[in-house]
């Protein structure tokens, strides 16, 4: 049963106050969205009869996640990153803005600063006696079709245990491991040399498994690789592609695989000849469509905190 107190000239006073809506320091946008969450908050534990102990909780829980730095993995478990992107698609679609390779989330593991290699890179440093060689290749083109010369193509993804080089628990790899950059040449080619990658789980101690748990969901993502495409003239795009075949593809925690973005894995030999730790070798080709700027600008260009290192 509401108290149904939050319309009281008190109530609406206090978030006046302390958002200092009336004053006129601070940063406008910033009290605005402060006002509209807190305010938000106010009416929800209102309606909801949120209790003073569950309060608590929940203030204590976000100590607890900063101290496990996962507040950005806990926005891709519960859909906000995936949010952004169906605000940027329809974006997209009401510019007019098509044809280009799906996006999907960025998630929290990229890390600034790999090797850039013309045309091909061999991004496996670390041995990994679980994984077979995997070979990714493709074009990168505009939406007409003609290959983008100078493109950058970044890619990232897990090893045989689905940990990401940077971030591993373990410390079995080296920064970069798994982690590369192609410029593309004027046929638009870029290739990785490669392992497979298993898909990624949630820290199972941390506070992002533990706010799924309480609500009966799993912390795990299937096998994929991600990229962010950049070219002049052409918005960055950022995607994923799944591996085809992993039971948990339409079952991601954090809501990334898009029908597009499952390429077919195909079996080939040759792969000592490519320098490869095996002869039968994987490969997928995905290619990537890069759509124009809007108005002169990249309106998809996401700022955000990213980890980086030195190669
Ligand atoms: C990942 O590898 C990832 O891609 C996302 C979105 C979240 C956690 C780990
Ligand atoms: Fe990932």
């Amino acid at each position: 049963m509401s108290l149904d107190i939050f319309n009281n000239k008190e109530v609406q006073d206090l978030l006046k106050a302390a958002t200092n809506l009336e004053g006129g320091d601070g940063n406008p946008r910033f009290k605005q969205i402060v006002n509209r969450l807190l305010s938000d908050l106010f009416k929800a534990i209102d309606d909801l009869d949120i209790t003073p102990d569950e309060v608590w909780a929940g203030v204590n829980y976000i100590n607890q996640l900063g101290r496990d730095g996962e507040a950005a993995l806990l926005a891709a478990g519960l859909g906000l990153e995936k949010y952004l992107d169906i605000r940027m698609d329809e974006e997209d679609k009401r510019a007019g803005l098509e044809g280009g390779t799906p996006r999907t989330i960025e998630g929290p593991l990229y890390v600034a600063g790999a090797p850039v290699r013309e045309g091909v890179s061999r991004i496996d440093v670390n041995p990994d006696a679980d994984a077979g060689p995997l070979v990714i290749r493709g074009i990168v083109s505009d939406t007409t079709g003609a290959p983008l010369a100078n493109a950058l193509v970044e890619c990232w993804h897990a090893n045989s245990k689905g940990f990401y080089s940077h971030f591993d628990p373990t410390g079995a790899q080296t920064e970069f491991n798994l982690r590369g950059a192609v410029r593309t040449g004027p046929d638009g080619k870029y290739e990785f040399r490669t392992l497979m990658p298993v898909g990624y789980g949630c820290p199972p101690q941390g506070a992002t498994q533990q706010l799924l748990d309480a609500l009966g969901r799993h912390g795990n993502r299937p096998a994929h690789v991600h990229f962010f495409v950049s070219a002049d003239e052409h918005r960055k795009l950022t995607t994923q592609f799944n591996i085809e075949g992993d039971p948990l593809i339409w079952d991601d925690f954090a809501y990334a695989t898009r029908e597009a973005l499952i390429p077919p894995v195909v079996d080939k030999t040759g792969g000592e000849k490519l320098g490869l730790k095996a002869d039968a070798y994987k490969e997928i080709e995905f290619n990537f469509v890069l759509t124009g700027l809007l108005q002169g600008k990249d309106n998809q260009l996401v700022n955000r905190l990213r980890a980086s290192a030195q190669a």
